[in-house]
């Protein structure tokens, strides 16, 4: 509207002055027509009169007569409305007749001036008259002039009428014209921004809403693309770095950008589990840094979380849908459980998921194991979580979080029922190399699986930059680094970087005793002294972990420096994990055994070099042993972020102990204060472990300050808020794009 006015006006403007000029021109032009129409009329009565006035003036009769038959004369000649006055000069130019309209300016002319061709005009009180002075002539002799005055208001009249025609003429053309130019304005600005917004949508080929083809619309688009993608960046990194995040800043995505949309979580694991202990039903929450992300989502939104139903008491505490409402303190959102056969669970979890994904994805040196039938499994396990998504959504456009390597293939399958979703995955653990990942003989399957996603995130940029390799390597699909977006198969994935975190602060972090009361409790139950130097280690006990590589670095420790024999132990908590799978039952008995052999080494008396604690802890004593450690190594060979790292910093409110971090977790790309190590490098390790036990407080305290304020800032609810963020942008400019093409449709359907 605004840009018709643009035009609208200063054609208003111009046609208003063309309008200004115009009339006088034409007023003047229709006088001249008139006044010539009046001589040509003058001459037609002056002829008319000729004769019986001749008559007149040469009868012979007295002057009184005369005068009085000349009168009677004049007054029949004026009964022609259009004339006003007449008189008559005598041969010596005086007046002797008049009527008594005849002005006094209409005054007889000298007697050898020459003959008039046209009247003049006069101007009075009355308005304009139109004077003549015609000759009056017996057989070659002019006896005088007749004095002719036609009145010409009649043509005033006309002329403001002309006027006022010519007025309505250029407001009929002006709004003509302006209409047909809001019109072709309209039409034509709809098209460029139709043809810009195809372009800046990606369609290469814009179109005008008439279907042609704008190919001058390219390099704007071009630079409208750029820009665009720069504000939406930059306003991304700032509104995000401006945020406290929280469970609260959560809840404010979800209603406010999300508009309450429907939230579904995907995950082999459920955040809730009901165990039969002695016929007594139990509820256990899974030692799982994905639960503690997720969770503050869905709580806020109310969704469901749909997970496999592993627990014992599982299946006797849902309805009749297979739901359980949870928190059990407090309910808030539902669990949707989902029944797997043994084999299916054998086959799909330890056997694809386990033994094949999980080895081929860490470079840990185990070799992965892939089995025809493990992939079937796999694959109907995979089919059935998406039935069970399409069962729950009430909307054609449900966001959708899927959760890890155990759903590669259900992005794909649920995009396909729901084409409107919203499909978030994130792959928690790394993506290797096109050369490692090449092996997998189900390897397009997997891709094309992945990319049904409409983000899919990774904890590092290197894992992204892998999975952009692996795919431009194995798949038809046009990979642009540059927006960080893969195209295939009509469809686009944004492939981004979220580094998890934990939650700040953690709740197991409540109602600790103060860390020096921790550190007396926790020797106390070692059966340690006092002043005993105590390192830790947390993990799910896990060959990716590096756990064998960090005993025998507190071995060469003591080996170089007896003088912390005696005075420095290592604590490990190693929760059992995948149990049932060979590979895991030799890498703990090979961890049993590589603690006895140092412990036998070193040990004495009381005294253990290596505490083994292979059970699971409370989250509140993992808390309480972080608290106590004077240090805590992390020694994955490979892990995509490793969420204890930022636990053990998040424990130390004292702003105390040393992080001994490998190299290979994602973890190290943010905590750049720990000390940095190769786990494979056992002298490295071990120069670091005595640097990291001789540290002095202000350097633990500089460094740990460090972290602390990251880990603060770069929480869990920033990754699972920057997720969603991503998603309620992706999905207004889904809707922008979607009213555009619908307008567009109209446009060419009208
Ligand atoms: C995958 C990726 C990524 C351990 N033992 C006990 C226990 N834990 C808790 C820790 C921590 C969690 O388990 C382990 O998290 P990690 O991140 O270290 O490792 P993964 O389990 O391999 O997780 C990893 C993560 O996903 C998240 O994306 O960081 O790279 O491999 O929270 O405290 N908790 C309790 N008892 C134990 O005995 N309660």
């Amino acid at each position: 509207m605004r840009i018709s006015l643009r035009f609208v006006i200063p054609l208003a403007v111009t046609l208003g002055a063309i309008a200004y000029m115009v009339v006088p021109l034409v007023d003047n032009l229709t006088l001249k027509w008139f006044v010539r129409d009046l001589d040509i009329r003058t001459k037609l009565i002056t002829t008319a009169v000729q004769d019986p006035f001749v008559e007149l003036l040469t009868e012979r009769t007295r002057d009184k007569v005369r005068l009085q038959r000349v009168q009677a004369f004049f007054n029949r000649i004026l009964q022609d409305e259009r004339l006003f006055a007449l008189g008559f000069c005598d041969a010596a130019g005086t007046l002797v007749y008049k009527t008594p309209t005849l002005p006094a300016e209409s005054t007889c002319r000298p007697p050898d001036a020459p003959p008039e061709e046209t009247g003049r005009v006069l101007e009075n009180q009355r308005g304009s008259l139109h004077v003549s002075s015609n000759p009056i002539v017996l057989e070659g002799k002019q006896l005088g002039e007749l004095l002719i005055v036609h009145d010409m208001s009649f043509i005033e009249r006309r002329s403001a009428d002309t006027k006022k025609y010519i007025f309505y003429l250029f407001a009929a053309i002006a709004a003509v014209v302006a209409l047909l130019t809001v019109v072709i304005a309209e039409l034509s600005w709809r098209g460029l921004i139709a043809g810009v917004k195809a372009l800046i949508s990606g369609e290469r080929d814009a179109r005008a809403p008439d279907g042609k083809r704008m190919p001058e619309l390219l390099p704007i688009a071009r630079d409208l693309q750029a820009l665009v993608h720069d504000l939406e960046s930059e306003r991304r990194a700032r509104d995000e770095s401006q945020i406290t995040w929280g469970p609260d800043s959560l809840r404010t995505i979800l209603r406010e950008d999300l508009k309450g949309d429907q939230v579904l979580i995907v995950s082999n694991r459920e955040p809730y589990i009901h165990v039969r202990r002695d016929n007594v039903i139990e509820i256990s929450r899974p030692a799982s840094g994905l639960v503690t992300a997720l969770e503050p989502v869905m709580r806020a939104c109310s969704g469901t979380w749909i997970a496999h139903g592993s627990g014992s008491a599982d299946r006797d505490t849902v309805d009749g849908n297979d739901h359980v409402m949870v928190p059990p303190e407090r309910p808030a959102y539902r669990i949707r459980r989902v029944w797997l056969t043994q084999d299916e669970e054998q086959g799909y979890y330890y056997g694809f998921a386990n033994e094949g994904l999980w080895p081929l994805c860490h470079i840990a040196h185990t070799r992965p194991t892939f089995r025809t039938q493990d992939w079937e499994h796999y694959r109907t396990v995979n089919r059935r979580f998406a039935d069970v998504v399409v069962d729950e959504a009430r909307t054609g456009n449900p966001i959708v979080l899927v959760q890890d390597y155990h759903f590669a293939l259900l992005p794909r399958l649920v995009r396909e029922k729901i084409p409107g979703a919203t499909i978030i995955a994130f792959w928690h653990i790394p993506w290797p190399n096109p050369e490692a990942f090449g092996i997998l003989p189900w390897r397009e399957a997997v891709l094309e699986g992945l990319l049904g996603s409409s983000i899919l995130g990774f904890h590092t940029q290197f894992h992204c930059n892998n999975f952009f390799d692996t795919v431009d390597r194995f798949l038809e699909a046009r990979v642009d680094r540059e927006t960080s977006t893969i195209s295939h198969g009509g469809e686009a994935t944004e492939v981004r970087r979220y580094p998890i975190s934990i939650e700040w602060p953690p709740a197991a972090l409540a109602d600790q005793p103060p860390v020096v009361e921790c550190r007396q409790q926790v020797r106390k139950r070692l059966g340690a002294s006092p002043e005993t130097h105590l390192g830790l280690g947390v993990d799910r006990l896990d060959y990716t972990k590096g756990i064998l590589e960090r005993f025998l670095t507190v071995e060469r420790l003591l080996e170089l420096e007896p003088r912390w024999v005696g005075k420095f132990s290592f604590v490990q908590i190693a929760a059992p994990s995948r149990s049932s799978i060979d590979e895991y039952q030799g890498f703990e008995a090979k961890v049993r055994e590589l603690a006895k052999r140092i412990n036998q080494r070193f040990g004495s008396g009381s005294y253990q070099p290596i505490i083994l604690k292979i059970e699971h802890h409370d989250a509140r004593d993992v808390y309480t042993h972080y608290r106590a450690a004077d240090l805590c190594y992390v020694s994955s060979l490979h892990d995509g972020m490793n969420l204890v790292a930022k636990e053990f910093v998040a424990a130390r409110d004292d702003e105390r102990g040393v992080l001994l971090l490998s190299q290979f977790t994602g973890a190290a790309r943010e905590l750049t204060e720990a000390l940095i190590v190769n786990p494979y490098d056992i002298e490295q390790c071990a120069a670091a472990l005595r640097l990291a036990l001789t540290m002095p407080p202000e350097e633990q305290r500089a460094r740990m300050r460090s972290m602390r304020n990251l880990v603060q800032e770069f929480n869990v609810y920033r990754w699972a808020g920057r997720m969603l963020n991503d998603a309620a942008r992706m999905r207004h400019r889904h809707r922008l794009l979607a009213r555009a093409r619908a307008a567009r449709l109209h446009a060419v359907n009208r």
